[in-house]
């Protein structure tokens, strides 16, 4: 979302305020609120509090300092993926008014980006901010699945509180568990939303008790325990505080959160502070840094200093500030302690920075997120095909983006390989990787790709490797092959549970390594019915060897044009991955062959003319469709000796060395 089409003047966000009253007439609270009649959006705190002391450190701010704004909050939804936070942004953005009665919304109309709304899942945690009596509620939506939860780290920076969202039919999954062990971390007060009461399948009672034992077992403090409990369908827009009051909207919702999130503390005259949790860029504004201010007040062409990461520091002035009001940003003149806004204009600034007083330069400690733990070589794309589609193919633009990469993205790492054609990109996981590589490919570059890896590490002396908590949910009748395939994969069962629904839920632990290429080796075997969530679990010893892919790959002996003929000859041989008239090249993946041993083949073989009518000759051949592998599902097939190239037009599947000749031959035992 870029600033340049929803700036509003500072004037007209006043008149239109007063039509921004909540749909909700809410009642009258006894909370501290003052009778402004600013935006709220801007809306500066009485005056008359106190200053305490001040000490600079986050948490003893959080803690110690005074209410900075008592008509604000700053809550993030969190939850496992698919638990449905940003369909409950949908239904809060709607009932606050955020959109006008004739206006037509997308379903999920926080997911903008193209991959988020083809895929159904939020990868970018994005802020909003919905309007409640004299209230603004800044609300962040978080994404929900393992490999994306840097983002939602960095964004509990921002908050005061969250919303636990919890389906009431599957229960607390791995990331359920990950994003609350992060928010209790930071003493964060949680309001937790059952939802999806509508299920047929819903069991909200017994979902709830899961709840509390997830609290217990992270050790939560009796008042975290003693959190609010809301059943919601955030389809519908409902939420009750009991089961059988389902609610007719939102309001029992938007009244927990300004009853239990506290308001945000700071001191607003001390010097300015302000934490980038987030970036975002526009073509008419560049960099936007959004972020929190802990202590005081910036203002419009304040020149302030930012403490950059490397320990430096960077003159400079405020050009643009805006706020969140529900999709739109408006533009705003000042914003103090307390405020979630958007600063315009400074080149290179990265998430983790301090916006600070040019004079009294106190650094907010960085985000500190976990560390990634899947590793993939990324280089300059070596294929004969190199630079048919690609707009950028050079070393040197694969670099530059990556560096543009690590800037918003404080999951992901980069590091220098012995080649400099190559770099090594670490992150969370496969998919947080592959997203990144379809992002590359649809910006116009062309890159290959090897197979992930994992990162390991020396703990005491002893090479350790990531494990996972894995949880499993299949038909009771896959639940003896699904054992066996995590089995020799090296998985450890911990804890099985038969809900008697028919479905089995399956708990392992298993080193990471062990889920490189484990999904569609699942979905296969359990017919497309199983569910699978991993999450990271810690640092252990190595395991020992897994064995990779059982079979050995059909490869393209000479360059040509795939016909009909050699495939429908091939194809017995193993499954085919092309279509006929394709394009291929020597040492090209074609196709998967049965047997264990690589196999060079000619796809481009044509019929060879006869003039002898032959009975069966003619007849159209019978191709089977071919596997089209999409982008994952080449990195999870690729072997150690293979490459995944991959342009804005095609995923091609590469014997890392082509020339057959050079190849080292796998034998067939
Ligand atoms: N039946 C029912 N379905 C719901 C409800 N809330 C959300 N859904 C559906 O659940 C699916 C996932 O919803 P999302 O809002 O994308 O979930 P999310 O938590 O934002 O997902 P990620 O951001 O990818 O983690 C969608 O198909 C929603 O329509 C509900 O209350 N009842
Ligand atoms: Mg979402």
């Amino acid at each position: 979302m870029g600033c340049a089409d929803v700036r509003i003047a500072l004037t007209r966000v006043r008149a239109i305020a007063p039509t921004r009253v909540s749909r909700i007439a809410p009642t009258r609270r006894q909370s501290d609120r003052t009778d402004s009649l600013q935006h709220p959006s801007h809306r500066p705190a009485s005056e008359d509090l106190a200053p305490t002391r001040y000490t600079g450190r986050m948490s003893s701010l959080r803690k110690a300092a005074q209410v900075a704004n008592p008509l604000r909050r700053n809550v993030a939804i969190i939850a496992h993926v698919d638990h449905g936070k940003t369909t409950l942004v949908d239904a809060l953005l709607r009932q606050s008014g955020a959109f006008r009665a004739n206006q037509q919304v997308a379903e999920r109309v926080m997911d903008n980006i193209d991959l988020e709304r083809e895929r159904g899942i939020t990868i970018l945690a994005k802020n909003t901010a919905v309007h409640y009596d004299d209230l603004l509620i800044n609300i962040v939506d978080t994404p929900g699945h393992a490999d994306f939860g840097g983002e939602v780290e960095r964004t509990l920076s921002m908050v005061d509180g969250v919303m636990l969202l919890v389906d009431a039919s599957e229960g607390p999954l791995p990331q359920t568990r990950f994003v609350l062990r992060k928010a209790l971390e930071r003493g964060l007060p949680p309001i937790v939303v059952l939802n999806k009461i509508d299920r047929s399948d819903a069991r909200p009672q017994e979902v709830l008790n899961e709840v509390y034992d997830l609290f217990i077992d992270l050790d939560a403090t009796e008042e975290q325990i003693e959190f609010p409990v809301l059943y919601a369908n955030a389809r519908a827009g409902t939420a009750g505080k009991a089961l059988n009051a389902p609610g007719e909207n939102l309001r029992p919702l938007f009244e927990a959160i300004v009853d239990h999130v506290p308001p945000p503390r700071g001191d607003r005259a001390a010097p300015l502070q302000m934490l980038v949790a987030n970036l975002d860029s526009s073509d008419y504004l560049g960099r936007i840094a959004i972020g929190r201010v802990f202590n005081g007040t910036v203002k419009l062409n304040d020149q302030v200093s930012v403490l950059k990461l490397d320990g430096t520091e960077q003159q400079t002035k405020v050009t643009k500030l805006f706020a969140f009001d529900g999709l739109k940003r408006v533009e705003i003149d000042q914003a103090t302690a307390g405020d979630i806004v958007c600063l315009a204009g400074i080149d290179d600034i990265t998430i983790g920075e301090t916006i600070a007083d040019a004079e009294h330069k106190l650094r907010i400690p960085p985000i500190a997120v976990d560390e990634p733990t899947v590793s993939m070589i990324f280089g300059v794309n070596t294929s004969p095909m190199a630079g048919r589609d690609g707009q950028y193919v050079t070393s040197r633009n694969l670099r530059d983006r990556l560096a543009r990469e690590l800037l918003g993205n404080v999951s992901v790492r980069v590091e220098d390989t012995e080649s400099p054609e190559q770099m090594k990109v670490i992150g969370r996981g496969e998919l947080q990787l592959s997203i990144l590589i379809e992002m590359m490919r649809r910006e116009g570059y062309e890159v290959q790709v090897s197979r992930p890896d994992i990162v390991t590490k020396m703990l005491n002396g002893v090479r350790s490797e990531p494990v996972e908590d894995l949880v499993i949910d299949v038909p009771e009748e896959f639940q003896g092959v699904v054992i066996a395939q995590v089995g020799t994969r090296r998985g450890v069962m911990t804890k099985m549970v038969n809900h008697g629904s028919g479905r089995v839920r399956l708990e392992f632990r298993i080193p990471a390594r062990g889920l490189i290429g484990f999904r569609s080796q699942f979905l296969t075997d359990t017919k497309g019915t199983g569910i699978m969530n991993h999450i990271f679990a810690g640092w252990e010893p190595w395991h020992g060897a897994i064995p990779s892919r059982a079979t050995g790959a059909l490869v393209a002996d000479r360059a040509g044009i795939a016909t009909a003929y050699a495939i429908y000859n091939l194809q017995e041989r193993g499954e085919i991955f092309l279509e006929p008239s394709t394009n291929v090249y020597e040492g090209m993946i074609i196709g998967e062959n049965s047997r264990p041993n690589d196999m060079d083949v000619n796809v481009t073989k044509e019929k060879k003319q006869t003039n002898m009518r032959a009975s069966t000759a003619d007849e159209a051949i019978r191709l089977i469709p071919p596997r089209l592998l999409s982008l994952e599902q080449a990195i999870e097939f690729i072997n150690d000796d293979e490459l995944v190239e991959v342009t804005p037009k095609s995923i091609r599947l590469r014997k890392r060395i082509l020339a057959s000749n050079m190849r080292p031959k796998k034998s067939e035992d």
